[in-house]
């Protein structure tokens, strides 16, 4: 038999509140990939919404980590980066996936840092140079409007967005990920919501669209984050990982917005693991 596949996500462990490593865990075991982890801090909740959360940052953590990694020679299809608990980790993340890549692993990045035009709390105004040194290591990136506009020195504008303005983000983060791209938070008009892929093999800019929801839902560039690699490493292209990554989240929303939950405590996800499988078959 295969051995199964194996991907180091590298994110935080928000306790409660569906997002980073409480998401990545469950979507990508669905997937049928091993999810190890390397946690770079550990949150009583995320930082949208909640006042008061704690926070412990793990920056010192990670390179032991990884060293004990080595030493048991454990090899990794992919490595996920995410939400990062420190500026320090911008160089301890990129010394992590020079020891644990090899030229046959996918390296995603999600540049965590910003939407709705704002940084998120706990980052600063140069956080963001720093962020652009991960993405320029990896084969895919996953910024929302936001994080790309903070990534190419673009003044950041609200939607509805028209075809040039996505097209020329999509032109200049070419300088940031020089191979897959995939910009999230695209939206021509109200109804529709969706994704831009760019692939430098075909060179093509493709969209694909779901229906927009009203409101503002954490975790759900996580859950998109995760759903894509899952499908990405299942085989799948670029433009059909992010069309299942579109629809999943999506749906989580739906079913959310439909609960009239207090929507910081995250989507339900959970009710779109057996369609996730479904649609990776
Ligand atoms: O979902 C992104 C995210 C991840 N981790 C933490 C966050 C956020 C967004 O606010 O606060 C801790």
């Amino acid at each position: 038999m295969e051995r199964i596949k194996r991907v180091a996500a590298i994110h935080d462990i928000s306790c409660i509140g569906k997002c980073s490593l409480t998401v990545a865990l469950p979507i990508i075991s669905a997937g049928g990939i091993e999810c190890s982890v390397i946690p770079t801090a550990v949150l009583s909740t995320h930082t949208g919404g909640f006042e008061n959360y704690t926070f412990k940052d793990l920056t010192d953590e990670i390179l032991p980590i990884v060293n004990h990694w080595k030493s048991l020679n454990v090899k990794f299809d992919s490595i996920y980066t995410g939400y990062l608990g420190s500026i320090a980790q911008v160089e301890i993340v990129k010394e992590t996936i020079k020891q644990l890549a090899d030229e046959n692993t996918l390296v995603l990045v999600d540049p965590v840092m910003a939407d709705f035009g704002s940084l998120y709390k706990n980052f600063d105004n140069s956080f963001p140079a720093e962020m652009l040194k991960i993405c320029k290591t990896a084969d895919v990136i996953t910024p929302n409007i936001t994080e790309a506009c903070l990534l190419t020195n673009t003044p950041y504008i609200s939607g509805p967005y028209t075809k040039e303005f996505v097209e020329s983000l999509i032109e200049k983060l070419k300088s940031v990920c020089d191979k897959k791209i995939v910009l999230t938070g695209v939206y021509f008009d109200n109804e529709k919501l969706g994704v831009a892929t760019y692939d430098n093999e075909t060179k093509k800019i493709n969209y694909c669209f779901t229906e927009k929801h009203e409101g503002v839902y954490h975790g759900t560039g996580d859950i998109f984050a995760c759903v894509l690699l899952t499908a990405l490493l299942n085989g799948k292209s670029l433009e059909t990982a992010a069309s299942i990554a579109q629809k999943i989240t999506s749906e989580a929303i739906k079913i959310t917005k439909e609960e009239k939950t207090d929507v910081r405590f995250g989507v339900r996800f959970e009710s779109q693991l057996p369609k996730l499988i479904e649609l990776l078959k």
